[in-house]
């Protein structure tokens, strides 16, 4: 390992990471997941399967998208390559009642919550104001480019169902409750520390789920803490579980007692799962020029759907469903593609159509400047 290694005795899974797929997709709980066991049990073969479509569906779906960036359809895109289990197994884990507030790399909880994986495009294509509605949307909120933003957000959203009393009720059908995603960079981020001192001081319905993917960029994860991410919460007095998050039942088993915790009124947790960026942070970026080759091995050998494939193989799974998951995927990616070369870009007026609710002589003087720079182009002269 080079100095600037992410994998560090810290930050690899270790006896205290709950796990319940072992790397080569033996079933095969260690200690740690114990408790955690009896969650597993709301799980049927079919969710088994679905778990394993999802996961294959967005990476393809991952892929697409990254194509559409270079043939020049995206300003940019932000890949989840290696981060499906922790994604899809906290997602299923959530309920029909409850809110998710991601930060910009969970396209599959967007999708399993149902968000049109092409209004996420269109986000990054840069014409749209939001994405998507999300009231319409399974309370799935809008993306959030600035780091950590959305921890705050959400605790105030926990702190609003407290108020309204649609929380800890006592009705697990009705009882509301929040998750936020965030990344190991954002945790060094000073809302992220607000967030969760709140969350303690008014003991929300709300779980922290951390992906810790070992990097912010080209900065290691070892650089930000000298302590594994999940210690963090017992200095804010909650629970803090760390999973090994490319096993998708780990993902699954912890998030569903944690928000059903929260739900019930026992307060907020954190999550933090163990996972890897295996593409680059965004189409921008270049891991080669900062991250080390071993390091990328290292995680490629522990691949979340290679894994769960590995066990459904292992629990009678035939070669037919393989092939019949990889062509949905084959055929979601093409409609992607397909709908994507069609996203026509709005009005540009809508630029400035909601920045303020009532007319605002700036802003007509920044629309005047806009229509007369255009017409610049159209008249051959500035
Ligand atoms: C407040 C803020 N500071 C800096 C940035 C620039 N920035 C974008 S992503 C990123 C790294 C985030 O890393 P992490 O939280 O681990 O999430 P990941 O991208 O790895 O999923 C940085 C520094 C930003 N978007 N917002
Ligand atoms: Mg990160």
């Amino acid at each position: 390992m080079t100095p600037n290694s992410a994998v560090t005795p810290d930050t690899a899974v270790t006896a205290n990471t709950v796990q319940f797929l072992a790397a080569d997709g033996s079933f095969a709980p260690n200690d740690a997941a114990a408790q955690f066991a009896p969650y597993l049990e709301r799980l049927g073969e079919d969710d088994y399967r679905r778990f394993y479509r999802d996961m294959v569906v967005v990476r393809r779906f991952d892929t697409e998208a990254a194509n559409l960036q270079r043939q020049g359809q995206l300003a940019l895109w932000v890949p989840s390559h290696g981060q499906e289990a922790a994604q899809v197994g906290s997602a299923y884990a959530t309920r029909p009642q409850d809110h998710i507030f991601p930060s910009y790399r969970e396209h599959v909880v967007g999708m399993i919550r149902g968000v049109d994986m092409v209004d996420i495009l269109r986000v990054l294509r840069g014409v749209t104001q939001g994405g998507w509605t999300p009231a319409e949307h399974g309370n799935f909120h809008l993306y959030s480019f600035v780091l950590a933003s959305q921890t705050l957000h959400s605790t105030g959203y926990a702190m609003g169902m407290q108020f309204d009393g649609t929380t800890a009720t006592g009705n697990p059908e009705t009882d509301e409750a929040v998750i936020v995603y965030y990344g190991d960079g954002a945790s060094s981020q000073g809302d992220a520390n607000e967030a969760l001192v709140f969350a303690a001081s008014y003991q929300t319905p709300q779980v922290f789920f951390l992906q810790n993917n070992h990097w912010a960029i080209s900065v290691p994860v070892s650089r930000q803490s000298r302590s594994p991410l999940y210690l963090r919460a017992g200095g804010y007095g909650m629970p803090g579980t760390q999973i090994d998050g490319n096993d998708v039942l780990a993902s699954y088993a912890v998030t569903a007692k944690s928000m059903d915790d929260a739900r019930a009124g026992r307060g907020p947790s954190l999550i933090e799962a163990l996972t890897y960026r295996v593409g680059a942070h965004t189409t921008a970026d270049d891991p080669t020029k900062y991250r080390d080759a071993d390091d990328l091995a290292y995680w490629v050998a522990r691949d979340p759907i290679v894994r769960l494939r590995t066990n459904l193989e292992g629990r009678g799974a035939s070669q037919e469903f393989f092939d019949g998951i990889d062509e949905e995927a084959a055929d979601f990616a093409a409609d992607v593609r397909r709908r994507a070369l069609d996203i026509r870009s709005p009005d540009r007026s809508v630029i400035f159509d909601n920045v303020y609710a009532e007319p605002h002589p700036l802003i007509d003087e920044q629309r005047a400047w806009l229509d007369r720079y255009e017409a610049s182009f159209e008249g051959g002269e500035a």
